[in-house]
C-alpha cells in the first residue's frame, strides 16, 4: 500500500510538468481496453462475461519511469487513457487481488482499442429445477423453486467467500468467484417435499450430500457445473428380522443378550433411519453395546449414515436384562427418511417385535441346580426314580396298566409330555410332601 501511495503522489507532483510541456498542438494517441472476467478463457470480452470494475490503473513512461496516467474503473470495467505520441507506456492494473490476468500489462507506443484485460477467477453454473419427468433435463413446464444456492469458501488471499443466488426463469444459475476453495451447497427444499434426484450424468449434485466441492486444487479446470434436479420422493424406511439371541423362552436377570434386526431404505430418497426401542424402560437392561452402524441411546438411536435406496444394514446391540417388567423387545423405526414423511408405515418393525420373560436369579422353572443340590441324595433320588419309570411305561400301554402305576404316574406323564423339566419337579415336590 505505501508503495501504491508514495507512485500515486508522484504522478500527482508530475502531473502539472505533463501538462505544461504538452504543446497544444502535441499529437496523442488513445489506448482503451475493458476489464473483465473471461469465463471461457478466450482472452476477448463475449457476452455475459461480467466487467471488473474498482481496478486501479496507470499507464508508465518505459523511458522516464514516471506516471503519466492514473484511473479506477466503474460498473463497465472500461478505460481510456490519452496519452502523448512518442514515448512508450506500459498501461497495466495495480492489483490483481484474488484473480490472475491474462496479461501483466500492455506495452504500447500507438493507439488501441481492444487493450483487453481478461481476469481467471472459477466459474459454476447449472440448472435447479424439478425434473417432474425425470429425464435429466428441463422442459418448458417445469417448474423452478425459490431455493438459494449457497457458495462458501476462502479465496487464495484468505478472504471468506459467502454467496447465494437463485435460479434464472429458466433454471439457470451461476457464480463468478475469485480462485479458492469452494463448497456448493444445494437448497434444502424438503419443506417443499422435494429431494435432489439420483444424478443421471456427471453434471448432477451428488444426492445423498447435496454439496460439491471445488476445486481440488490440482484438476486445472476453471468452470464447474452442478445441476441440482430435484423430485417428489416416496420415501420408505423398514424395520425387520428382529431376533434375540440365544433363543429362550425364559431369561435370567443379568443374563447378557443380543438383539439384532435390519433397516432397510425401500423408497426412492436416501436417508437416514431412526430407531425407538418400544417396550425397553431404561430399568429394564443396560447397554452394553450398540453396532457403530447405528449412534444414540440404548432406547433411541439413528444411522450413522444415509442409506441409499433399496440398501439395508443389520443393527447389533447387546443388552444386560435387568428386571422381569421387561415383556417386549420392539424395535421401531420411525416413519421418516431423510426428512421426508415415509409412504408406507405398516413396516416399520411391527410384525418383528419379540416378546420376552425374564425372571429372577433362582425362581426359574427350568430344572434347577440350587434345589436339586441343596437336597439331601435320597430326596433326589425318587425324582429320577419317578421321571425314568414313567417314560419307560410310556412306551408301553398295557404294561402301564398291568404294572397298576399309579394316578401320581399318570400325572407325571402329562406333565412329562408338556414339559419334561417342570413336570418331574413338581413331581419330585409332591412326593417329598
Ligand atoms: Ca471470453
Ligand atoms: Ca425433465
Ligand atoms: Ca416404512
Amino acid at each position: 500500500m505505501q508503495k501504491t501511495f508514495a507512485v500515486a503522489m508522484t504522478a500527482a507532483l508530475l502531473l502539472p510538468t505533463v501538462a505544461t510541456s504538452a504543446a497544444a498542438q502535441q499529437e496523442k494517441i488513445t489506448i482503451e481496453g475493458v476489464n473483465f472476467l473471461d469465463r471461457n478463457n478466450n482472452k476477448k470480452p463475449d457476452a455475459g462475461e461480467t466487467p471488473r470494475s474498482g481496478l486501479r490503473m496507470s499507464a508508465v513512461d518505459t523511458a522516464t519511469h514516471k506516471v503519466v496516467w492514473e484511473f479506477t474503473t466503474g460498473a463497465d470495467g472500461r478505460y481510456k487513457a490519452v496519452l502523448d505520441k512518442g514515448p512508450k507506456y506500459a498501461v497495466g492494473i495495480a492489483n490483481f487481488g484474488d484473480y490472475t490476468g491474462n496479461r501483466a500489462e500492455w506495452i504500447l507506443s500507438e493507439s488501441r482499442a481492444d487493450a483487453d484485460f481478461g481476469f481467471a477467477g472459477y466459474f459454476l453454473e447449472g440448472f435447479t429445477f424439478v425434473d417432474a419427468n425425470g429425464d435429466g433435463d428441463k422442459q418448458d413446464d417445469e417448474k423452478t423453486h425459490e431455493g438459494l444456492i449457497k457458495v462458501t469458501g476462502k479465496s487464495i488471499s484468505g478472504v471468506e467467500v459467502n454467496v447465494e443466488t437463485r435460479s434464472d426463469a429458466d433454471g439457470s444459475y451461476r457464480f463468478d468467484l475469485p480462485l479458492g476453495q469452494y463448497q456448493v451447497n444445494a437448497p434444502d427444499l424438503r419443506r417443499n417435499g422435494l429431494a435432489l434426484a439420483k444424478p443421471k450424468s456427471d453434471n448432477d449434485i451428488d444426492w445423498v450430500t447435496g454439496t460439491l466441492a471445488f476445486p481440488t486444487g490440482s484438476d486445472g479446470k476453471r468452470n464447474y457445473r452442478a445441476d441440482m434436479r430435484y423430485f417428489e420422493p416416496k420415501g420408505d424406511g423398514a424395520l425387520e428380522d428382529t431376533t434375540i439371541s440365544p433363543a429362550k423362552d425364559t431369561y435370567v436377570v443379568g443374563e447378557q443378550i443380543e438383539v439384532k434386526f435390519k433397516l432397510l431404505n425401500k423408497g426412492d430418497v436416501p436417508g437416514k433411519l431412526s430407531v425407538i426401542m418400544f417396550g425397553l424402560g431404561s430399568m429394564d437392561a443396560k447397554l452394553i453395546s450398540l453396532s457403530d452402524n447405528v449412534t444414540g441411546t440404548m432406547q433411541e438411536f439413528e444411522t450413522v449414515n444415509k442409506l441409499l435406496p433399496g440398501e439395508s444394514i443389520t443393527v447389533v446391540m447387546k443388552l444386560e436384562l435387568a428386571s422381569t417388567e421387561l415383556k417386549e423387545i420392539s424395535p421401531f423405526a420411525r416413519p421418516f427418511i431423510g426428512g421426508f414423511k415415509d409412504f408406507d408405515h405398516k413396516n416399520q418393525g411391527q410384525p418383528f417385535y419379540r416378546k420376552i420373560k425374564v425372571v429372577e436369579k433362582g425362581t426359574t422353572s427350568e430344572p434347577s441346580t440350587t434345589t436339586t443340590t441343596s437336597s439331601s441324595s435320597a430326596t433326589t433320588a425318587p425324582t429320577s426314580t419317578t421321571t425314568t419309570t414313567v417314560v419307560a411305561k410310556a412306551g408301553n400301554k398295557s404294561g402301564l396298566a398291568s404294572t397298576g402305576a399309579s394316578p401320581l404316574g399318570l400325572l407325571a406323564l402329562g406333565s412329562v409330555l408338556l414339559a419334561a423339566g417342570l413336570g418331574a419337579f413338581f413331581v419330585a415336590r409332591r412326593r417329598r410332601s
